[in-house]
C-alpha cells in the first residue's frame, strides 16, 4: 500500500498549491491537489499535475561538475562535493581577498517560493561574506511599490471572497493560466449572476471566457484608471460616505481627472469611448465588486503608477467596505514572520566589509556584469533561477557570462543555458525532495513541506549547500549549525497578530494553517474601515502626484524608435510554463516559439501562420513561428515566455529584445514596454 504524503508547490505560483503524493518503496506517484486546502479544492494546473516527470526526467542534474568546454558549451566532467566546495570556497575567498567581497554577486529569484531555500542560509551566507546585496526587482517590484502607495500595505482580498463578488475585473491578470486556483471561486460568483470582464492587450483563454474583453494598449492602463475616475466623479457615481470617512485629496482628485475624458482615455487606450463609460458605471453600481490585478501592468514603464492608479479604485467606490470587493495583486505582506532572523542582514557587520553591502539590480543584471567598476564583478552564484533566460537584454548578460575572469557557481536542477556557462555547477534537490515553509501571493495560508521523496543522486538542497560552503568559510556564527527547523522556529517567532501562536507542531499537524487576519474563518477585510498605512489610516489619492506618459517604447512614444521598430511586444506568461523552468520539454518550445500577429500586421509584411520570422530591435533578434488567431490588436505582438534559449537555432529567446531601462518606482524590469519590427525569415 502505499503512502500518502504531503508537500507543497514551491512554483512562483500565487495559488501555492497544497499537494498530495503517494510514495512506495521510496518512489512517488499520483501527485494531486489536496482536497481539504480551501483554495487547492483538490485539483493541480497541467503542468505540475506532470511535475513528476520532471522530477523522474533522465535530464536532471545528479553529480557536482567542473566545466571543461567553453563557457556556455555545456560540457562537463563529474567531480566529487568535496572537490566542489573546496574550490567554491577558496575560489571565493580568494575574489574578496583581491577584490572585496562586493564583487560576489548572489543571482537567485523564483524557482521556489519557500522561505528557507529561497531566503535562508544562502542570504546568511552571503550577508556574512559581505557581497553584493541583490535588489530582487525582475517581477513584482513596480506592483508592490504602487500598491503600497495607494494602500500602504501589500494586502489584497482573498480568493475565498470573489464567489461573492458581482463584477469581477481581471486587470492585466490571466487568470485561466497563472492563477487557476481563483477560476472557482469566479465560476461560483457568476453562478449567481456576477459579470466577469479582462482588460488586457492579449485576448487569452482568460478573455475568451470573459462576458466582455476590453482590449487596451500596452501600459496604457493609468490612462484607463483616469478616464473610469472621471467618469465616476463626473456623475457622481463615488461612494460618497465612503469617501468621506476614509480617503482624502477627492477634490484634488476630481481636478486631476477632469481632462480625461472617455475621449481622452479612447485615444491613449484603443478602448472605443463609449465602453470607458460603460465599464466605469457598472463598476461605480455594481456591489461587491473586486478587481483582480497581476503582474502584467506592471511590467512597462511606468507601470508602478497604473498599479497605484488601478489601487485607488476601490477606494473611490467603497468597494473595500463589502465582502467580495476591493482588490488582490498579492496577499504576501500579511505573511509577518520574521524574515530579517531567517536573513540576517546584520551579519554584514561582521563581513569583512564592515557595512552594509551594494545593492546590485537583478534587471540590469547584463550592465553589471559587463559594465560595473568597484570593484567589477567577480563571482556569480547563481540558484532559484535562469537569468540566461529570464533577465532582460539577453545578449548583454550572455557577454557578462562568458568572460573569462568572472568565476559562476550554479545550483540547479537541470542543465539550462546558465548552467551552461558555470565553472562549477551543483545539482538541486526539487521542493518534492526537502523541508520548506511557504507563503503565498494568492491567499493566506502558510505551509509546511517535508521530504516526500529522496534526492536522486547526489542532489542537495539549497540550504544544505550553503550550510557546507559556511563551515568551509569558517564562519563561527551559531546560526550557520541551524537545522530546517531551527529556521522555521525563528521565521515564527513573531508577534504580529497575523502570524503570533502558530507553531512548528501544528504546521506539522496540519500542513497548511491560515494567518489570523480575521477570527473564526472571518473573511479579510483590511481596508473596510479606512486600515490604510497612513498616518490618518485613510486612502490619500495625493492627486498632484499622479500622472500619465506613454512609455518610450509604444505607439505613443518615441517618434524615430517607432518609426524603425512599429509593433509593441509583449511576452506574457504561457499557460502550462512556469517562466523558464520547463523549458526543456519539446512540447512547450513549440508553444513559446511563437509569435501572435495581428492579420493586418502579418499580412503587410507578407507573413502567415507557421511561417518563420524574425523579430529584432537595435538590442538583438530571435526566431519565432508566426500564429495569426485574431487575439491581439493592430501594432501588438504576443510572445508566450520563455523558451530555453539553447531550443533555438540562434540560441536566443525573447529577451534578447527586451531592454534593461528600469519602472517609473520600485526599480523594475520594463518587458512589456518593447518595440520590434518582425521579418520573414528564409526557412
Ligand atoms: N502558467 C504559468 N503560471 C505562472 C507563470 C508562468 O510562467 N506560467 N509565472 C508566474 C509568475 S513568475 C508570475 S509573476 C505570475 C504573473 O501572473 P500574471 O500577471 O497573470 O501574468 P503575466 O502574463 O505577466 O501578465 C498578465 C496579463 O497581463 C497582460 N498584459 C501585458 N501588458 C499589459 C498592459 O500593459 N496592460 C494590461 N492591462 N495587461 C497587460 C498579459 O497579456 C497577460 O495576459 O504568474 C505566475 N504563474
Ligand atoms: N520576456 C519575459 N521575461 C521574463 C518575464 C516575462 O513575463 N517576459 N517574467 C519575469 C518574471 S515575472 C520572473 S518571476 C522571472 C522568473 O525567472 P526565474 O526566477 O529565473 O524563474 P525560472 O525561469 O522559472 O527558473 C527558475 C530555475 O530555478 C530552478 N530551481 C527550482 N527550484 C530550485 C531549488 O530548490 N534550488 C535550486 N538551486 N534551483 C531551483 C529551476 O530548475 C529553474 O531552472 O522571469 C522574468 N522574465
Ligand atoms: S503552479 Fe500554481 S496552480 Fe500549479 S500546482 Fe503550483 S501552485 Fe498550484
Ligand atoms: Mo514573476
Amino acid at each position: 500500500m502505499p503512502e500518502v504524503r504531503h508537500s507543497v508547490c514551491a512554483l512562483d505560483c500565487p495559488d501555492a498549491c497544497s499537494l498530495l503524493i503517494n510514495v512506495e518503496a521510496g518512489i512517488g506517484s499520483k501527485l494531486r491537489g489536496d482536497p481539504s486546502h480551501p483554495v487547492t479544492r483538490g485539483f493541480l494546473c497541467g503542468k505540475v499535475a506532470r511535475y513528476l516527470e520532471r522530477e523522474y526526467s533522465p535530464d536532471r542534474l545528479l553529480y557536482p561538475r567542473r566545466r571543461i568546454g567553453a563557457k556556455g558549451e555545456g560540457h562537463f566532467t563529474r567531480i566529487s562535493w568535496d572537490e566542489a566546495l573546496d574550490e567554491i570556497s577558496s575560489r571565493i575567498q580568494q575574489i574578496s581577498n583581491e577584490f572585496g567581497p562586493e564583487s560576489i554577486l548572489p543571482y537567485s529569484y523564483g524557482g521556489t517560493l519557500g522561505y528557507l531555500q529561497g531566503s535562508g542560509m544562502d542570504h546568511r551566507f552571503f550577508h556574512r561574506l559581505g557581497a553584493s546585496r541583490l535588489d530582487r526587482t525582475i517581477c513584482a517590484s513596480a506592483g508592490g511599490a504602487g500598491l503600497i502607495e495607494a494602500l500602504g500595505f501589500r494586502y489584497g482580498t482573498e480568493p475565498e471572497q470573489f464567489s461573492k463578488s458581482k463584477l469581477i475585473l481581471a486587470w492585466g491578470a490571466n487568470i485561466l493560466g497563472t492563477n487557476v486556483h481563483l477560476w472557482p471561486f469566479i465560476v461560483e460568483a457568476r453562478r449567481h449572476g456576477a459579470k466577469f470582464y479582462t482588460i488586457d492587450p492579449h485576448r487569452n483563454r482568460t478573455g475568451h471566457l470573459s462576458d466582455r474583453h476590453f482590449s487596451i494598449n500596452p501600459g496604457s492602463d493609468t490612462a484607463l484608471a483616469f478616464g473610469m475616475m472621471h467618469v465616476i466623479t463626473t456623475e457622481r457615481l463615488h461612494d460618497a460616505d465612503y469617501v468621506a470617512r476614509y480617503t482624502e485629496g477627492f477634490d484634488a482628485l476630481v481636478a486631476r481627472v477632469a481632462d480625461y475624458t472617455p475621449d481622452v482615455a479612447s485615444r491613449l487606450t484603443g478602448i472605443a469611448a463609449e465602453d470607458i463609460v460603460t465599464l466605469a458605471r457598472e463598476y461605480a453600481t455594481t456591489r461587491p465588486a473586486v478587481i483582480r490585478l497581476n503582474y502584467g501592468v506592471q511590467r512597462s514603464e511606468r507601470g508602478g503608477m497604473a498599479v497605484r492608479t488601478i489601487a485607488l479604485l476601490p477606494a473611490l467606490v467603497g468597494a473595500w467596505a463589502d465582502v467580495g470587493g476591493g482588490l488582490q495583486l498579492s496577499t504576501s505582506q500579511a505573511f509577518r514572520v520574521n524574515r530579517p532572523g531567517l536573513e540576517r542582514a546584520d551579519l554584514q557587520s561582521s563581513s569583512p566589509l564592515g557595512r552594509e553591502a551594494r545593492l546590485v539590480n537583478m534587471s540590469t543584471l547584463g550592465e553589471a556584469l559587463t559594465r560595473l567598476d568597484d570593484p567589477p564583478i567577480k563571482a556569480l552564484v547563481v540558484y532559484n533561477s535562469n537569468p540566461a533566460a529570464v533577465a532582460p537584454n539577453q545578449n548583454a548578460v550572455l557577454r557578462g557570462l562568458k568572460r573569462e575572469d568572472l568565476f559562476t557557481v550554479v545550483l540547479e536542477q537541470f542543465a539550462t543555458d546558465t548552467a551552461d556557462h558555470a565553472d562549477i555547477l551543483l545539482p538541486a534537490t526539487t521542493f518534492l525532495e526537502h523541508t520548506d515553509l511557504y507563503y503565498a501571493y494568492g491567499h493566506h495560508y502558510l505551509q509546511l513541506a517535508r521530504p516526500a521523496l529522496p534526492a536522486p543522486g547526489e542532489a542537495r538542497s539549497n540550504v544544505a549547500i550553503f550550510r557546507e560552503l559556511a563551515l568551509r568559510m569558517n564562519f563561527p556564527e551559531p546560526c550557520f549549525r541551524d537545522t530546517e527547523d531551527d529556521m522555521i522556529r525563528t521565521l515564527l517567532d513573531s508577534d504580529h497578530p497575523f502570524v503570533k501562536g502558530i507553531t512548528l507542531d501544528q504546521l506539522d499537524r496540519e500542513h497548511f494553517v491560515r494567518l489570523r487576519v480575521a477570527p473564526n474563518g472571518d473573511p479579510f477585510q483590511p481596508f473596510s474601515r479606512g486600515g490604510f498605512g497612513t498616518p490618518s489610516g485613510k486612502c490619500d489619492f495625493r492627486a498632484d502626484s499622479l500622472c500619465y506618459t506613454p512609455p518610450v517604447e509604444s505607439r505613443l512614444g518615441a517618434e524615430e524608435l517607432r518609426a524603425k521598430y512599429p509593433l509593441e511586444m509583449i511576452s506574457p506568461k504561457h499557460d502550462d510554463a512556469m517562466n523558464s523552468t520547463f523549458g526543456n520539454q519539446p512540447h512547450l518550445d513549440a508553444e513559446t516559439a511563437t509569435a501572435l500577429l495581428h492579420e493586418l500586421d502579418a499580412v503587410e509584411r507578407g507573413i502567415g501562420t507557421g511561417d518563420a520570422i524574425r523579430m529584432f530591435n537595435d538590442r538583438g533578434s530571435c526566431v519565432l513561428r508566426a500564429r495569426v488567431n485574431g487575439s491581439v490588436a493592430r501594432g501588438v505582438v504576443a510572445v508566450p515566455s520563455s523558451r530555453w534559449p539553447k531550443m533555438s537555432i540562434d540560441r536566443r529567446n525573447i529577451n534578447a529584445l527586451t531592454s534593461e531601462r528600469l519602472t517609473d518606482i520600485g526599480n523594475g524590469a520594463t518587458f512589456y514596454s518593447c518595440l520590434v519590427q518582425v521579418e520573414k525569415s528564409g526557412d
